[in-house]
């Protein structure tokens, strides 16, 4: 079996084999700390597929004590079938990963009990009574904690694994691990940043209401140069080790709990990806609202509250990452070269310039991430929710305008109130 690239990069076990619901007792039950949680014999275990991602399998097992999940890797993509391969490795980056996060922000991610590399499965924390986030903001559910949550992610995990907070042996290492995650990358690199661009025999949008505006991103030169700016920095600035799919259906909520999980696109890149990814689909499900207003609640409250969970979000991230900074800890700006007032208040003037550099970074990340989940393959629940597709349509509409804007103006655009106040507008404005 060949992947997209035409290489072989399928390093599962010889004895992999897809679990079942019904296969999966007899893979747990010699694991003892896992049957320790679970309780009881495995017979009594009952077992749940409950996958509803791209890629993978994934089960709720249940036990007279505790539940456990386990999430394996298919050989091919989910959402698409057997005729588009991946490699089952994947899974490999994602518990390495998990593991790496895990160090920096232990309360944010899930528990991890097993890694099975030839089967490609891992065992983790269940997660009960969470909810995909994505799916919380359809209902109209308010976070109070996310945004300072995943700001503390973000801040934390970007900030452990660059040169600015990991000596450069440490850095380089995980590096070279995290490259080999090619295909992974390379399906980012296609899907986001390329195909939306293009004629591809993948991408679908919400036709006829669409069409005019898909062949406008086709024909724009000014916004194809600043996605494939965009692309550039993606390929080549190995700034931080990200997430690197950080939207809002990686990420599980309570009220007062909030998980990252599914890191397995992880690898070193630009870190204004993660931020972006999370501003986005903050972005996407603003947009969507008024497709599932209400006779009693036409979600214009919800919507304020989502504008300021995006703002909270980037200013506790602003805030964190600086902080963090502060403390040092890396090879790049090692404190013995500024340590009087001058070399201090020339450090931190550059600290101040690089975030806002970031902010830039970010703001673009987030157009190309909305546009994608529009006029590419895989799109959000969000937005597909919306049945009737004259209104869906109309939703869409709005937030690819903002995400074409935020591409292609991403340097004059300074602070996060400005990004609020251009959805607002966007949102009031009558779509044409
Ligand atoms: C073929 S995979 C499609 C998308 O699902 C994942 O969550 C990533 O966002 C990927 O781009
Ligand atoms: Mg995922």
């Amino acid at each position: 079996m060949t992947d997209r690239l035409g290489g072989s990069r399928f390093v599962g076990g010889p004895d992999y084999v897809a679990l079942s619901e019904q296969t999966v007792r007899t893979f747990l039950a010699p694991l003892a700390e896992v049957s320790a949680l679970l309780g009881g014999e495995a017979t009594q275990w009952t077992v749940r597929e409950v996958g509803d991602g791209n890629l993978n399998l994934v089960f709720i097992v249940k036990g007279p004590k505790g539940g456990i999940v386990v999430k394996q890797s298919l050989p091919y993509v989910r959402m698409v079938g057997e005729s588009w391969p991946l490699p089952l490795d994947r899974i490999f980056f994602e518990y390495e990963a998990l593991k790496i996060q895990s160090a920096a922000v232990p309360h944010l991610v899930p528990k991890l009990y097993h890694f099975d590399r030839g089967m490609a499965a891992i065992v983790m924390e269940l997660l009960e009574p969470h909810l995909i986030l994505r799916k919380g903001l359809i209902g109209g559910i308010r976070y109070p904690k996310l945004a300072e949550d995943v700001a503390t992610f973000a801040a934390g995990t970007l900030f452990a694994t660059s040169d600015l907070g990991s000596p450069a042996v440490v850095k380089k290492e995980r590096q070279s691990l995290f490259c080999n995650n090619i295909t992974l990358c390379k399906i980012t690199e296609d899907l986001v940043f390329t195909d939306p661009y293009q004629i591809a025999p993948m991408n679908r949008w919400t036709t006829p209401q669409l069409d005019d505006v898909a062949a406008e991103f086709r024909h724009d030169s000014a916004l194809k140069v600043a996605v494939q700016e965009l692309k550039w920095m993606f390929l080549s600035r190995g700034e931080a080790l990200l997430h690197a799919d950080l939207h809002t259906g990686s990420i599980m909520v309570t009220p007062n709990q909030t998980r990252v999980i599914d890191p397995e696109f992880a690898f070193y890149g630009p870190m204004g990806f993660d931020v972006g990814a999370f501003m986005a689909n903050l972005l996407l499900a603003y947009f969507s609202q008024s497709g599932h207003a209400t006779k009693g609640d036409d979600r214009r409250a919800y919507q304020v509250w989502i504008l300021e969970t995006l703002e909270t979000f980037w200013t506790t991230f602003n805030r964190l990452f600086l902080a963090h900074w502060r403390e040092g800890g890396g090879d790049a700006f090692p404190k013995p070269l500024f340590d009087d007032a001058a070399g201090e208040a020339a450090l931190d003037a550059y600290r101040i310039k690089t975030m806002a550099r970031l902010f830039a970074d970010a703001i673009g990340f987030t157009g190309a991430k909305m546009a994608r989940r529009i006029l590419g393959l895989a799109h959000v629940e969000d937005l597909e929710s919306i049945i009737d597709p004259d209104l869906r349509a109309q939703c869409e509409k709005r937030a690819l305008r903002m995400a074409r804007t935020l591409m292609t103006e991403r340097q004059t655009l300074t602070s996060i109130h400005e990004i609020r106040d251009m959805a607002e507008t966007i949102e009031r404005e009558p779509v044409r």
